[in-house]
């Protein structure tokens, strides 16, 4: 029966591409609507646009998987949930927050603001990363559907060998997390890639490597750890659907394996991982602590050697998450030391912020608010990751709430304040209009005494013994009173989130439109363009003659930043809807293979290869925006 839709739907589908769709009614609606705009689109901005909508949604969700867990640990013996449940919601809870939402974030801030920072009319690739958005999507909602088709992945986000093995967890949920983060996954690399090469590549005139922002440096960073760090997960996915699905035993030890290989292969990227999704918020929290101190930032080339230094150490401390798989006290000194040694770069950060703030004319906008929130929060994220990198201390906290509450404050004191910070400051960039300052305050006052609420009390929680990953624990064993006020704090952290969602609709219903360099102070070059910006970005591109090309501009007596180019025609390049089709055929390859419906799988194969076909054999040169309509595009939006 599935077959026969599948092919159904396929031939159908070949039936369209062939007829071409040209004198059909229907077809010719569907591609005037907005939906197809959005489906076909190859403009950055649109992309980062649908990133961002895309990681809210998977945010709420990992949200809500939250809460439940939240729900359950309230009292002790509770059976609000059951402990299979928990397993399952604890790791898709994991997985969805770092590979689903904060990633996927940052990503859409990055895709939008970047070619923006450098003064570029796009991105290198523009049809890889429209590619890179569906696959992403793809491999995500994949992950997701795991619910309703036998059960969600139940192994922990680091999914570990041998309970990850069919033997130990016998649904097909392991097969979700597989194939959808292998799916996801290639999105990844391919945005990382094309990051890089838009950097590299797309800076106007003037724009050297030392005179781009703190944000694109970071990104560009964040993007070489993408591009070295995720084959070692591909490849570590790739041994373990072997094992799932075919019958190998690369990580099973009852033939021959070794599961320690699985941890290996996880560090080895999923350490590289966790600056992938600081070293951004670090960007954004620079950018925001320099334009709202109004200085310059303190010590801009030392930030830059400090990101790339950490990039570097970074792929040089894996181990120091298996400190207790017993591989050596030599190998575990090592690493420890390694570990110890980022907090130095990272230090050289934390002072920096620090002067730059020192004596700035500081201006508390809600932006401004998350990014010093950032700070403490942090820095105790930071504190008690070098109190794990010590190995006979690690022997206490692993595996208890301790790690919990680290890990928590780094990514959430970290990544997540750094989004809530970018999303204000350049929501009138992206969306025309300034979110409430007001609601800003307030989801920010509500969202961090939660926060602190949920995770401070958690480090005591560990040191007394609390096991993490456990679905209940024991009554008057001394962890009640704290799993009750840190369920309270989580709620107070929702119930911020709902104010910034509100503050969301508020906005677009009702603010009216930003000035261009909406908060005066404007420093780069994304505040150059007019309110909205235009599908080209620049009319010409800007020619970059020091550090904060704008402020500089503005403090000598000049409006805006001078043109590096006359005003003509701008080229363009021309929308797809190859990618999302090559996405979908991943999709379905992956659903086919999980279910075991092998012939699904191979058809879901076809339509990737079809689809690479298409693209192959492609002759589009893109299409040119004319001089008038630039002209006439450009005074509308400084009207
Ligand atoms: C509303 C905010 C949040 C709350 C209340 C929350 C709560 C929790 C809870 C209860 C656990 C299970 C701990 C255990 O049983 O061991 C957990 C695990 C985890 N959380 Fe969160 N979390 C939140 C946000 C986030 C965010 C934003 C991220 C990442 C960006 C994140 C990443 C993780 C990871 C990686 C795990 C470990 C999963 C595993 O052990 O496999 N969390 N969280
Ligand atoms: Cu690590």
């Amino acid at each position: 029966m599935a077959t026969f839709i599948i092919v159904t739907v396929l031939v159908l589908f070949l039936v369209a591409i062939w007829t071409g769709g040209y004198d059909n009614n229907f077809l010719q609606r569907v591609r005037g609507s907005q939906a197809w705009d959005w489906i076909t689109t190859v403009d950055h901005k649109k992309i980062g646009i649908m990133y961002l909508a895309a990681g809210t949604v998977f945010l709420v969700i990992g949200g809500i998987e939250a809460l439940l867990m939240r729900m359950q640990l309230i009292i002790p013996n509770n059976d609000f949930l059951s402990g299979d449940l928990f397993n399952q919601l604890l790791t898709m809870h994991g997985t969805t927050m770092i590979f689903l939402a904060a990633m996927p974030l940052l990503f859409g801030l990055m895709n939008y603001i970047v070619p923006l920072q450098i003064g570029a009319r796009d991105v290198s690739f523009p049809f890889l990363n429209a590619l890179g958005f569906w696959l992403f999507l793809a491999g995500g909602t994949l992950l997701n559907l795991s619910w309703f088709f036998g059960g969600a992945p139940d192994a922990g986000w680091t999914n570990y060998a041998p309970i990850a093995l069919n033997d130990y967890s016998t649904g097909p949920g392991i097969d979700f997390y597989v194939l959808g983060l292998q799916i996801s996954g290639i999105g990844t690399t391919m945005g990382g890639i094309n990051l890089i090469a838009t950097i590299i590549n797309m800076r106007a005139p003037g724009m050297s490597f030392f005179r781009m922002p703190m944000f694109t440096w970071t990104t560009f960073i964040a993007s070489a750890l993408i591009l070295f760090a995720f084959p070692a997960l591909t490849i570590g996915l790739a041994l373990m659907m072997f094992d799932r699905l075919f019958g190998t035993a690369f990580f099973d030890a009852t033939r021959g394996g070794d599961s320690v290989i699985w941890e290996h292969l996880f560090w080895i990227f999923g350490h590289p991982e966790v600056y992938i999704v600081i070293l951004p918020a670090f960007g954004i929290m620079s950018d925001i602590i320099s334009t709202f101190s109004r200085k310059r930032l303190f010590g801009y080339s030392s930030m830059v050697f400090a990101t790339s230094l950490i990039g570097f150490l970074g792929f040089m401390v894996w181990v120091h998450h298996m400190f207790t798989v017993g591989l050596g006290p030599m190998t575990n000194s090592i690493f420890a030391v390694a570990t110890m040694a980022i907090a130095v770069p990272t230090g050289i950060k934390v002072f920096n912020w620090l002067f730059t703030l020192w004596g700035g004319q500081i201006r508390f906008t809600a932006a401004m608010v998350w990014a010093l929130g950032f700070i403490p929060t942090f820095v105790l994220g930071g504190v008690t990751g070098v109190m794990l990198a010590v190995v006979p201390a690690d022997f206490q906290f692993h595996d208890t709430y301790f790690v919990v509450a680290h890990f928590h404050y780094v990514l959430i004191g970290g990544t997540v304040f750094g989004l809530f910070a970018g999303g204000y400051y350049w929501w009138p960039r992206m969306f025309g209009k300034k979110l409430s300052e007001k609601l800003g305050l307030w989801h920010f006052w509500l969202f961090f005494a939660g926060f602190h609420m949920t995770f401070f009390p958690q480090h005591f929680l560990g040191v007394f013994g609390m096991p993490r990953r456990v679905f209940t624990y024991q009554a008057n064993e001394g962890m009640d009173a704290i799993n009750f006020v840190s369920t309270i704090g989580a709620f107070a952290m929702a119930l911020g989130t709902i104010i910034f969602v509100y503050n969301i609709y508020r906005t677009t219903r009702f603010a009216e439109k930003a000035p261009a360099d909406a908060w005066d102070d404007g420093r780069t070059l994304e505040w150059v363009i007019p309110n909205p910006t235009p599908e080209y970005n620049f009319a010409q591109l800007p020619r970059v003659r020091s550090n904060d090309p704008l402020w500089a501009e503005k403090m000598a007596g000049n409006k805006t930043v001078e043109a590096a180019e006359p005003l003509g025609p701008i080229h363009m390049p021309s929308a797809s809807y190859v990618p999302a089709l090559m996405s979908l055929g991943f999709f379905i390859a992956g659903f086919g293979f999980i279910l075991r419906a092998n012939e699904i799988g191979a058809l879901g194969l076809v339509v990737v290869v079809i689809a690479m076909f298409m693209r192959s054999f492609d002759q589009d040169h893109g299409y040119h925006i004319e001089q008038e309509e630039v002209e006439r595009v450009e005074k509308e939006a400084r009207a």
